[in-house]
């Protein structure tokens, strides 16, 4: 989830980068930065808070997007509209709000900032995943359909994300999963499979950059994408919606899914609370499923 009004969106990404890159090497102390602005949502579900916010000094333009809260008891007593001041600590691959205080009420915007729910129908697990046509980063047709008789970890991303909690987070750990995959014998067959709903921008080529920065292995994991058209009801029966506004920064959930040889849904995580240990223990279920019997 990413909501940010800014003329500068990709100057965030670039801060984010850099501070990502800056950090995998020294792994220095998270940093803290001092914000100012007005919540416009409340998630408690998510532990979640969506501000609009002014400039922070030294680490972003004014925007919109949501933020962790780490203790959950600070979100008592706000509601929506509350001024705050928070702060916010950035560690390498995540950031939440330590401190959140509340300063004010006020009106709020009259632009919506939720996405809108989906009136697409959900896969439940034993449910068949519909084929799909897909490019992947080489600018070849990979149909979902072309993994029948392997068992599939599938997750959803698009390249440009800033949000380290998101789809970054989601190659990091899909790395780890190809790992696990390469050392387990019974997982030979098992593959990765990370779509992009941002096909615009997020073509083969850029796919392939991503791809070797996630430091895939071409033998288990690719990336790929569909024409918008073709993506947005796909995404949607896995729970994935996608706000499209006119900056480069999309608003999204998550989905990642496991799905057995035959095609059928296993599990499906709606969020980044997934561990590689659990996918891999899904895999594994999968691996194992018996092909639905024939008459
Ligand atoms: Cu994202």
């Amino acid at each position: 989830m990413m909501i940010i009004r800014s003329p500068l969106p990709l100057l965030l990404a670039a801060v984010l980068l850099t501070i990502s890159a800056a950090c995998s090497r020294g792994g220095p102390e998270p940093k803290q930065y001092e914000l100012e602005g007005q919540i416009l949502a409340i998630r408690p579900e998510a532990n979640e808070v969506i501000v609009r916010h002014k400039d922070i000094k030294g680490f972003m333009p004014a925007m919109t997007m949501p933020y962790t809260v780490k203790d959950p008891a600070l979100l008592q007593g706000k509601a929506a509209g509350d001024l705050i001041t928070a702060t916010l600590v950035v560690a390498e691959t995540s950031a939440h709000l330590s401190t959140l205080t509340k300063t004010g009420h006020a009106e709020l915007p009259v632009a919506p900032t939720e996405p809108e729910v989906s009136v697409f129908e959900m896969l439940k697990p034993g449910d068949t995943v519909p084929d799909v046509a897909l490019v992947d980063e080489t600018g070849m047709a990979r149909p979902l359909s072309s993994y029948r008789g392997q068992p599939l970890a599938l997750t959803f991303i698009y390249t440009r994300c800033p949000d380290p909690e998101f789809c970054p987070l989601m190659n990091q750990l899909f790395l780890a999963v190809q790992t696990a995959i390469q050392q387990t014998p019974a997982l030979a067959k098992a593959r990765l499979l990370t779509v992009s709903f941002d096909p615009e921008y997020d073509t083969p080529a850029v796919l392939k950059d991503q791809a070797t920065r996630a430091k895939a292995d071409p033998a288990v994991w690719h990336f790929a994408t569909a024409p918008t058209e073709v993506m947005t009801p796909f995404a949607a029966k896995f729970g994935l919606t996608v706000t499209r506004n006119d900056t480069p920064i999309l608003i999204h959930n998550l989905a990642t899914a496991v799905i057995d040889g035959e095609g059928r849904l296993v599990s499906l995580h709606g969020n980044n609370k997934w561990t590689p240990p659990d996918l891999v223990a899904e895999l594994r279920q999968a691996a194992a499923a018996r092909p639905a019997a024939t008459h």
